[in-house]
Parts: C-alpha cells; structure tokens; sequence
C-alpha cells in the first residue's frame, strides 16, 4: 500500500529545500484522489510549521496553460501566508528550483463558499479582486509530471504576489492583460481565457475545492489561475502584468 504521508514529506522536504525529485509516479500508482490527500497532508506539515491557509488557487484553467504543461484537467492547490510574496519587492531565485510566472486574476471574499453555486452568488461573495501572479515551481526535474504528481505537488504552487484592490462591480469577463518583463510584453491575454469567464474558475473553486477545505472562508484569497503560459523567472528580471480597468502588479527576481 502506498503510505501517502511519506510521500506528503517527500513533497514538502523538495519544497522547503528547493531540490528537484522525481516524478512520484513513476515508482507509485497514485490515483487523483490520494494526490489530493497528499496534497493535504504535506500542508499539514507546513501548517506544524507555523504556516496558515489562507486561501486556493485554481490551475489549468486555460488553454495555453493545459497546452504549456500537457495536463487538461482543472486542479486546485492550497495558498498559505508564508507563500506570499510583497508587491513590487524583490523574489529571491535561489529559494526556488526552477521557477516561473503566470498572470492570474484573484479573487478575495467576504462570505464563504462551498458546493455547487452559481455565478451570481460566487460574485456576491466578492469583496474585491485584484491582478494577481503566481509564482510556480513544480518539484519535479524538468517541470514535467502527469496529473496525480502535480496535485500531489500542491499543484506547483510556490508563492503569488497580488496588487491593489479594485471594486469588483464590473465586468470582468473579457479584459486585456499584458505580462512585462523588463518592459517588454512576454504574454498578452484577456481574462476570458479563463474558463470563457474567470467567475466560472471561482465557481468551480467552490465546488472541487470548498468541501475538502471546510469551505472557502471570508478573508481567503482565490487565484483564478494563469491566463497565459508562465514565463521562466531569471535574476535580474522585473516582472508587470497590466489588466485593463483592473490594474497593475509587479515583482523583481534577486539573487
Ligand atoms: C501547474 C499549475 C497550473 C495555473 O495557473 O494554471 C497553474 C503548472 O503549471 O505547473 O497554476
Ligand atoms: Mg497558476
């Protein structure tokens, strides 16, 4: 039998000290649903560390990124305090293994969510939302995995930067988005490439996501997930991503 909390640790040790492992399917028969369970446990084990959930984030809910990663199905992951990174500060590269970036929406709430709701009352729901990145860092050699590694891998998850704040009374579901590099566009899009609608991503956080959480909570933030394909991070780089109305959010990589 397949010991799940050895492998939550085998995650959580290549996380923590930034070590590339192999893949865990390649010596385990892992089904989706013990991925999720290794999932929650490797958090738990940063939960014993001091770190605290606060929110979810919701992968492969485009085309380009299910293209970039071979993988189409949409997945979910866990965000905790400790994987935020300060807006316009600077990344330190050496903390991660082979690190990239994607432009995201986010999403914070107000009320709780969980089970099947619709688009209406997932927006109710909404305090504000807000241009967002994740930083991705899959644990295993050369970011390649199939499905069950990467959910057991907290779905690549490692750290996401949000900027300001802004009304979300407004219509979000097609705006143009531009991910900058040193000022030069890398990635451009419209938030309907998530899901035709980012609303259905936070809809479908609350179905897939919510009841293995005990309900998406007031407070939580919700990334909505990559809009375009990630851009691999180098030292040096100054990275923006511009969404229309919306507005901007930055992030340096330093040594
Ligand atoms: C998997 C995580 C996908 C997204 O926003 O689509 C994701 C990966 O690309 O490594 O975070
Ligand atoms: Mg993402």
């Amino acid at each position: 039998m397949t010991d799940l909390k050895k492998l939550a640790e085998t995650v959580d040790e290549a996380a923590r000290t930034a070590t590339a492992i192999p893949q865990l399917t390649d010596t385990h028969r892992l089904d989706v649903g013990q991925a999720y369970a290794v999932q929650a446990h490797s958090l738990e084990r940063r939960y014993g560390r001091g770190e605290k959930l606060v929110g979810v984030k919701m992968g492969l809910t485009s085309r380009a990124k299910m293209a970039q990663v071979g993988v189409d199905e949409v997945i979910w992951g866990r965000l905790t305090d400790a994987m935020r990174l300060d807006e316009g500060a600077s990344l330190s590269r050496k903390r991660y293994i082979h690190p990239r970036i994607e432009p995201e929406l986010a999403y914070l709430l107000k009320a709780p969510l969980s089970g099947d709701v619709s688009a209406a009352e997932a927006m109710a729901a909404v305090e504000a939302v807000a241009p967002a990145m994740e930083v991705i860092d899959s644990r295993y050699k050369d970011f390649k995995f199939a499905l069950a590694d990467v959910v057991a891998d907290n779905s690549s998850s490692s750290g996401f930067v949000i900027g300001p704040w802004a009304r979300p009374d407004q219509d979000l579901t097609n705006l143009g988005l531009v991910m900058e590099v040193n000022g030069r566009a890398v990635q451009i899009g419209t938030t309907a490439a998530i899901l035709g609608d980012p609303v259905r991503s936070l809809v479908a956080a609350a179905r897939i996501a919510g009841p293995a959480v005990g309900g998406l909570k007031a407070g939580w933030i919700i990334m909505a997930g990559g809009v375009t394909a990630a851009h691999p991070l180098a030292v040096g780089e100054h990275v923006r991503t511009v969404i229309d109305r919306i507005g901007s959010v930055s992030i340096g990589v330093k040594e």
